[in-house]
């Protein structure tokens, strides 16, 4: 049931994206199991340096960290949104154990089977840990929590992902997540920062070919899920930095004028010679920007935790 209510969504968005001037495709689609394995990649890349700076920061703050977020509370709820494998928070759990801080983690993930190796993991190796995983969309999945514990919340989103999204989806995102919390509650985002655009486009620009393959991965998927016919060989994919506004763009150039068929949506479509189709934004932020969305939306930061190259922050911002 759950996998028909993807699929149907994966059609619809589809069907959107391909049928308007200029093309696009939604970056979420991107990670399948094969997609996942790609971003695996990317993210051993030595030039993709941004899992290596929040490792950083996590590792060598952790004392800081932990006690900004449970300041004045000895009992909470941390809970992750995407939390995936949890590695980079696993850091800041082992030190919340050590501590005997009464923290109960609540890791949010659209995949049911992440979720499981995750809960398994942590049982394993911190078993004095409260767990409790929820598995659908963020939002979606919070909904039986709200209120529920009376505990304080914080709420993780890291690795940058908020970098992906379009800047209606950043107010939405922050709207639903700022109405979620009460005053004292606290939220950690993590956000690249912009600097030197030749540092940004080696990691994007891939210098080993990853990027290529996890763009056209997309394409795979749409052939497989959705009875589409795309030859990967007709597409090139391309990648821009703009300084101004922060915003990484990924796009495929069609390199041919070409029609390609869906049959699960019973469509063809057609693509120009040179035809781009919008496939990722990956966007980099200043600290002024963090703290105007923040204000926006009902929190203020109360700390930024940086890495000591200074190019990303994880940023902790407070409910008023
Ligand atoms: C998942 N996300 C934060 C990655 C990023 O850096 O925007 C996805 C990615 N796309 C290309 N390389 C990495």
């Amino acid at each position: 049931m759950e996998q028909q209510t993807i699929v149907s969504e994966l059609a619809t968005d589809t069907l959107r994206g391909l049928n308007s001037k200029p093309k696009y495709l939604l970056s979420k689609y991107f990670y399948d199991d094969e997609g996942s394995r790609i971003f695996q990649d990317i993210m051993r890349m030595p030039e993709y340096y941004l899992t290596d700076c929040e490792f950083e920061i996590f590792t060598s703050q952790r004392t800081q960290i932990v006690e900004a977020i449970s300041e004045g509370c000895n009992k909470f709820e941390l809970i992750e949104l995407g939390a995936g494998d949890g590695l980079k928070t696993t850091i800041l759990l082992e030190h919340m154990v050590e501590k005997s801080i009464g923290v109960q983690y609540i890791p949010v993930d659209i995949s049911e089977k992440t979720n499981a190796d995750l809960v398994k993991k942590l049982s394993n190796e911190l078993p004095a840990l409260g767990v409790k995983a929820l598995t659908g969309d963020y939002f979606h999945a919070l909904k039986p929590l709200n209120g529920h514990s009376g505990l304080r919340k914080i709420f993780l989103f890291l690795g940058a992902n908020i970098g992906n999204f379009s800047d209606e989806e950043t107010q939405l995102f922050l709207s639903q997540l700022s109405s979620l919390c009460h005053t004292g509650d606290k939220v950690m985002i993590g956000f690249d920062l912009k600097k030197s655009p030749e540092v940004i486009m080696n990691a994007y620009s891939d210098p080993h070919g990853h990027t290529r393959r996890f763009n056209l991965n997309h394409l795979v998927r749409l052939n497989k899920e959705l009875g589409a016919n795309f030859d990967l060989s007709n597409f090139e994919q391309h990648t821009s930095y703009h300084p101004g506004t922060g915003a990484v763009k990924s796009h495929l150039v069609s390199l041919t004028d070409q029609k390609v068929d869906m049959e699960e949506l019973g469509q063809s479509f057609h693509f120009d010679k040179w035809e781009p189709v919008f496939m990722e934004l990956s966007r980099k932020f200043d600290l002024e920007t963090i703290a105007i969305m923040a204000e926006n939306h009902g929190f203020k930061v109360e700390k930024q935790f940086m890495d000591k190259r200074n190019y990303f922050v994880d940023s902790l911002w407070v409910k008023d």
